[in-house]
């Protein structure tokens, strides 16, 4: 007899395709035992201190950061690892240039044999969650399984996680299946496996952030790029913000820069003082779900509830909101100390560090002291710009879309696409210098399209299309631009301002959408001319202001050159389309 799920149903009642998965995976790893999660708060507060216990986690000072805990990764596990993450798709093509790829039947013989009895002497964790408000239609639904404690606890902050979305499963029948152990942490038996057809992710040998918090990075980008392709929708690297003008008016705007690039910090800005009446909104920080509505607009959700948000940089003057929101109940990882048992990393502002990221007396002969791409785990709600928006099953409409990058020089301030197509070529040619986010090289520029050069589940050539498509499903698409808060002078200083002075330059892409700014009409797009901005109050010279809102022709034939290139790496499967766009580009460069 079938009955209402009630919180007194056990959970593995909940979903049978859910249980006979977890006894399948629990026979292959052999764990000493399993825990379903159920999101409670006693259930998350029993698991910290089983950390504690451990010494995995350390309480931070109760007085200034109550609620507060330390985690350090091993000194391998400190970011992702693309090298070693694979898309496996039964076609190498259908993975792309843009991905590494492996045959699913190899790849899952190759994790099988990793996972093989991996579990013996420990907990298996089984976490079903959310992505998305939890009565969204444009949700979707998975279960990690995993061996770690502290994958849990930030699993519990990122998604919502627990028992409504098991009863979601249950009811929905379908889900994403992500098994995750720590292994050995050993970097040399390590990677992150992805099977866009079968909706799995196989993630074995590191506990750190996107390779291991598998719904972020792994589901509600990899998997649910290639899911939205079929399903006529964009998951998407963006945050996404709200922003209410003096007039009341308050509208939506979703932006992609890749990882460590300041979307935390521009999903959660404080207007300058001289910009009186604006008010800023958090929906999201990290990804956006973005879908066609039945009013010809285009729809976000933020996937996830919390930030995993990176800690050097964020201090009263750069990120106040961040400051303030991560002063209790926040999980940090990789930071280091002060003597008084503070949290501390480059950028904070204050205090001095007494103990390093990896807990040794702090010297500064050994590099930073927290390490670059050290993070903080929070819940959005304590956000002091967060939005209810965020749990609005419909989403919000997005009036603009923003593309950008770290790039010290070249590309401008800000331009606006000619119309969507224009737009998508502008995407698909963002270039970015690399971040801490990941491991390997940092500050070499490299094509980061849609800042998803680390996340597109299948082959960019195919998602360029499918941008085109949803473009044409859109009888009133968000305006499309492009910005760049990094450029810098000779001297290797930062031309413009940035953080706060940012929503200068948001004010006047929501002007363009609401057709009342001007711009100049140049070969790559519509720029501001200076006057275009409010920049009162703004410290900044003029010739520096011509500087970052110039095109130099030269320069951009040169980056014009480099993007059909690039393009031309996916051969016969770029769209016709967004090369017809290069061409237009080419011809009015002359
Ligand atoms: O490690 S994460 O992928 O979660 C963070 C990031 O790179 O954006
Ligand atoms: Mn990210």
């Amino acid at each position: 007899m079938a009955t209402a799920p009630s919180s007194h149903t056990p959970l593995p009642q909940l979903s049978a395709p859910v249980a006979q998965w977890v006894d399948s995976v629990a026979a292959l790893t052999r764990p000493d035992s399993i825990h379903w999660c159920d999101g409670s708060t006693a259930e998350m507060a029993a698991l910290r201190d089983l950390l504690l216990g451990r010494q995995e986690l350390q309480a931070l000072d109760p007085a200034t950061y109550p609620d507060c805990y330390l985690a350090r990764s091993h000194p391998s596990d400190v970011a992702r690892v693309e090298h070693l993450t694979f898309i496996c798709t039964p076609e190498q093509e259908d993975a792309g240039p843009n991905n590494h790829w492996m045959a699913p039947a190899e790849a899952h013989a190759k994790m099988d044999a990793l996972f093989a009895g991996c579990m013996q002497g420990r907990t298996l964790y089984v976490v079903p969650y959310c992505m998305g408000p939890i009565d969204s239609p444009y949700s979707r639904c998975g279960v990690e399984i995993t061996d770690s404690a502290y994958v849990v606890l930030n699993m519990g902050i990122m998604t919502r996680m627990g028992r409504a979305a098991l009863e979601r499963i249950g009811r929905e029948g379908s889900f994403v299946r992500g098994l995750h152990s720590v292994g050995e942490l050993d970097p040399n038996r390590r990677f992150i496996m992805h099977f866009p057809e079968e909706l799995s992710i196989k993630s074995f040998g590191s506990g750190y952030g996107g390779n291991a918090l598998l719904g972020k990075k792994c589901h509600a980008l990899r998997i649910a790029s290639y899911q939205a392709r079929t399903e006529g929708w964009l998951a998407e690297h963006m945050l996404i913000v709200g922003l209410k003008n003096p007039q009341g008016e308050t509208h939506y705007v979703a932006c992609a820069f890749p990882s460590a690039c300041g979307k935390t910090n521009l999903a959660m800005l404080i207007p300058p003082d001289t910009m009186p009446g604006w008010e800023v909104f958090t929906v999201g920080d990290d990804i956006a779900w973005l879908h066609p509505g039945p009013d010809g607009r285009l729809w976000a959700i933020n996937p996830e509830s919390g930030y995993f948000g990176v800690a050097p940089g964020t201090g009263p003057k750069t990120n106040r909101n961040a400051y303030d929101m991560i002063r209790k109940d926040t999980l940090f990882t990789n930071v280091a100390l002060t003597a008084d048992n503070q949290p501390w990393w480059e950028g904070i502002g204050s205090g001095a560090p007494a103990i390093d990221w990896l807990g040794r007396p702090f010297d500064k002969a050994n590099g930073p002291a927290a390490h670059p791409n050290s993070r903080f785990t929070v819940s959005a709600v304590h956000n002091p710009s967060y939005t209810t928006e965020a749990e609005n099953p419909r989403g919000v409409p997005i009036s603009a879309l923003v593309f950008g990058g770290r790039r010290r020089e070249l590309a401008p301030l800000v331009y606006q696409a000619r119309d969507w197509a224009h737009g998508v070529l502008m995407g698909a040619s963002v270039a970015s210098e690399t971040t801490a986010a990941a491991t390997g090289a940092v500050g070499v520029v490299r094509r980061d399209p849609m800042a998803m050069k680390p996340f597109c589940g299948y082959n960019f050539a195919d998602y360029w299309q499918h941008w085109l498509n949803v473009g044409a499903k859109l009888a009133h698409p968000p305006g499309i631009f492009h910005v760049n808060w990094f450029r810098q002078g000779a001297d290797g200083k930062f031309l413009w301002p940035g953080f706060g002075d940012n929503l200068r330059v948001l004010a006047w892409i929501l002007d363009r959408c609401a057709g009342r700014a001007q711009a100049q009409d140049t070969p790559i797009g519509f720029l501001p001319s200076p006057s275009d901005l409010d920049t009162s109050g703004l410290d900044i010279d003029a010739a520096t202001l011509a500087e970052i809102l110039s095109v130099k022709p030269e320069a951009w034939r040169q980056e014009v050159a480099d993007i059909r290139s690039y393009l031309g790496e996916y051969g016969a499967r770029t769209p016709q389309a967004l090369l017809a766009e290069v061409a237009t580009v080419e011809q009015r460069l002359g």
